[in-house]
């Protein structure tokens, strides 16, 4: 009796003591450094069109009905808008074969007013993935998915980078997070996410590619979870991009580490009955001994949105310097 109440004495003092020294992170508010990339990327836009560029264009094509997936294109839709792009989006039907949608990509690649498409993924599974991502041609993929693209920037030449770790990048030079020599672990192992993100931390900054020169760890589903917890203790940049809310803990976080999530995972709140966006970071806990976190929704999304206008505008800008040097 006097031990257990002894033991929950000394639990509560140096949970407050704990409490006292721990310092939140800090909160990595993307949504409000997005808004602010779209305010220069509006002020290049028209600078860029006095050169006599034209307008740029970009077309978002979107194969079937899945929700998200409109939602994702209608964020791209207003963001361009917003900052002077012009742009359209293809729909689809779900039951579009291989072919018909190479045939839309051939069409918009040779059609000279479109300077960027995307193919909004996923697509159906009866469409190959990687095939539709080739067929884009390399000058107009603002998704830098195409093959030539990922070839590009793995091997330290300018390319099209993916928008995610693009933003992500941005993020990290925003905060001016150290990442030379320094250990990051990406958690998850996509080849749309992880791949480009693992590539752009672990290559050399003194390239084209500006890229962060961090020790890089690359876990994935057949990465033991003790493993997991201990690449992870280690890091000092952590960026999550799996789907599985809550895979993310506080003791599995170095004090003072720079946790970027880039999950999107759609839960119930038990209390409202609607429906919320949460990462796969445990945020609450996590933002305790981080030093800087990025929240869900509000953190790496809108950085993602921002950087596919980045990449329309370096798309658009060579191939007007293409066409006249030429
Ligand atoms: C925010 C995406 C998984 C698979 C395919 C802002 C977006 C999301 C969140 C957004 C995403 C995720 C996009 C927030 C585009 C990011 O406020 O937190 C914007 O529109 N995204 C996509 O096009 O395809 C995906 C995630």
């Amino acid at each position: 009796m006097w031990r257990r109440s002894l033991e929950s004495l000394v639990f509560s003092i140096s949970r407050r003591y704990v409490a006292k020294e721990c310092n939140m992170a800090q909160l990595i508010d993307g949504k409000s450094i997005a808004q602010d990339i779209r305010k220069q990327l509006t002020q290049e836009l028209k600078e860029l069109l006095t050169t006599g560029c034209p307008v740029p264009h970009l077309t978002a094509v979107i194969v079937g009905e899945d929700e998200a997936s409109k939602k994702y294109v209608a964020n791209k839709m207003v963001a361009c808008r917003e900052v002077g792009i012009s742009c359209e989006t293809k729909k689809l039907p779900a039951s579009t074969t291989q072919e018909e949608l190479l045939d839309v990509i051939a069409k918009l690649n040779k059609d000279p007013q479109v300077s960027g498409i995307l193919v909004q993924l996923p697509v159906p599974d009866h469409i190959n993935e990687r095939t539709i991502c080739n067929a884009v041609h390399v000058d107009k993929d603002v998704d830098g998915f195409n093959e030539q693209n990922m070839g590009r920037l793995a091997l330290d030449m300018d390319s099209l980078v993916p928008a995610t770790p693009l933003g992500v990048k941005r993020l990290l030079e925003h905060f001016n997070i150290e990442t030379l020599g320094r250990n990051a672990v990406v958690v998850g192992r996509s080849k749309n996410v992880s791949l480009p993100m693992a590539i752009l931390l672990s290559s050399d900054g003194r390239y084209n590619t500006k890229a962060l020169d961090a020790t890089v760890t690359i876990c994935h589903r057949h990465t033991p979870p003790k493993e997991l917890a201990r690449y992870c203790r280690n890091a000092d940049i952590i960026v999550v991009a799996v789907g599985k809310v809550g895979l993310i803990t506080k003791d599995m976080i170095k004090p003072g580490a720079c946790v970027i999530d880039v999950g999107i995972n759609r839960i119930k709140d038990e209390k409202t009955g609607t429906f919320k966006l949460v990462g796969d970071v445990d945020f609450d806990e996590v933002r305790q001994v981080a030093g800087h976190i990025t929240p869900v929704p509000g953190g790496v999304g809108p950085m993602t949105v921002a950087m596919l206008l980045h990449n329309t505008l370096k798309a658009s800008k060579k191939q007007f310097s293409d066409r006249n040097s030429c």
